[in-house]
């Protein structure tokens, strides 16, 4: 009996520090499994996409993609998924739809890259090239924030059409920077298009009016407008744009078509770009410029899936043949592959 009782004084003590003890060392493990991850990653970025290897990242969306469901497909898979899309410059809203619209036809078995790739295609619709139709004038407005590349792919798409037997006219409705008229002067030349401008400071609209009587006078088939670069945010720039328009429909044209110049490098802003772009002026496509570069543009399936806007043509370089009809699947297996 005089035994039992430091025993059972033992056990208690025992029975009370262990949890105790166990918890600390727990506690001690982690922090020290813990530790050397935040050190190497000081992103604050924990989400699936980034618990897939480097060397899988450096590589394209089509080999990550195979990465992240080679793990299993769990609801970590599909936000990873949304999170390499968004990554891409895909933007938030179009990530989710498309991840959501995958996650219904997925089955186990299917390459998952394959399945995006066919629903990056799809978001993009069939390839529609420019819309001229018609005997009267066809005009064509060019639009975007400043340096995207209008008056380049203004140069380069007067080039094509002159070579496709189009007679074509240049309005430098850029009465804003001092050296937009010479630039497109120069192209102009380059191109065999005829250009009407005035001088600097003079009214964008007024500039357009009279190319769009110059151009009728003289039986041209089409008048390309350029305008400023302007930010999508400032107001009174985007009324001025408005304006343009109105001015030149006033002249008694119609505006066909009216392209946005986005630079590929463009990101998640783009959507807000082109949104505001579109209610000033009603854009019917894109042009997505500098894709000779590093930048993929995966900001123009967020244009596509948000507001409709196809893409027209691509920019991919700085000489006048360096403009391409846009190809979906050529666009979307670069995306994939690089
Ligand atoms: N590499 C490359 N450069 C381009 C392309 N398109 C345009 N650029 C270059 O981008 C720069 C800006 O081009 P611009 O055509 O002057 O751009 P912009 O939109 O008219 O500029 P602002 O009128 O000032 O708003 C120039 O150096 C062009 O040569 C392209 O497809 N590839
Ligand atoms: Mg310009």
């Amino acid at each position: 009996m005089q035994l039992v009782v430091p025993i059972v004084v033992v056990l208690v003590l025992l029975a009370v520090a262990a949890p105790v003890l166990v918890t600390r060392r727990r506690r001690g493990r982690s922090s020290e499994l813990t530790r050397p991850r935040e050190e190497e990653d000081t992103h604050d970025d924990a989400s699936p996409a980034r618990q897939i290897p480097d060397t899988v990242r450096g590589q394209g969306l089509g080999a990550r993609v195979r990465a992240l469901f080679g793990a299993g497909v769990s609801d970590d898979t599909w936000a990873g998924l949304e999170d390499l899309l968004i990554r891409a410059d895909v933007g938030p809203v179009a990530a989710g739809d498309i991840v959501g619209r995958l996650r219904e036809d997925y089955r186990l078995g299917v390459d998952p890259s394959e399945l995006l790739r066919d629903e990056l295609v799809g978001v993009l619709g069939e390839d529609e090239p420019l819309r001229l139709d018609g005997d009267e004038l066809a005009v064509v407005m060019v639009v975007g924030v400043n340096g995207s590349g209008k008056t380049t792919t203004i140069g380069k798409l007067a080039r094509r059409l002159v070579t496709e037997g189009k007679k074509v006219s240049l309005a430098a409705s850029d009465t804003f920077r001092a050296a937009a008229g010479e630039q497109l002067d120069v192209w102009a030349r380059r191109a065999g298009a005829h250009i009407v401008a005035q001088d600097r400071g003079a009214d964008p609209g007024a500039v357009a009016f009279d190319a769009v009587k110059s151009a009728s006078a003289r039986g041209a088939d089409v008048l390309i407008v350029d305008t400023a670069g302007r930010l999508h945010t400032k107001q009174p720039l985007m009324d001025e744009l408005s304006k343009v328009k109105r001015v030149i429909e006033k002249a008694g044209a119609r505006v066909d078509e009216t392209l946005l110049v986005m630079d590929a490098q463009t990101g998640q802003n783009g959507v807000a770009q082109a949104r505001a772009f579109t209610e000033a002026v009603e854009v019917t496509g894109v042009v997505l410029t500098k894709m000779d570069g590093s930048a993929k543009g995966g900001i123009v399936l967020a244009v596509r899936e948000e507001l409709g806007v196809p893409v027209r043509f691509v920019g991919v370089g700085e000489g006048a043949d360096d403009l391409q009809p846009f190809d979906s699947r050529a666009f979307v297996d670069r995306l994939m592959s690089e």
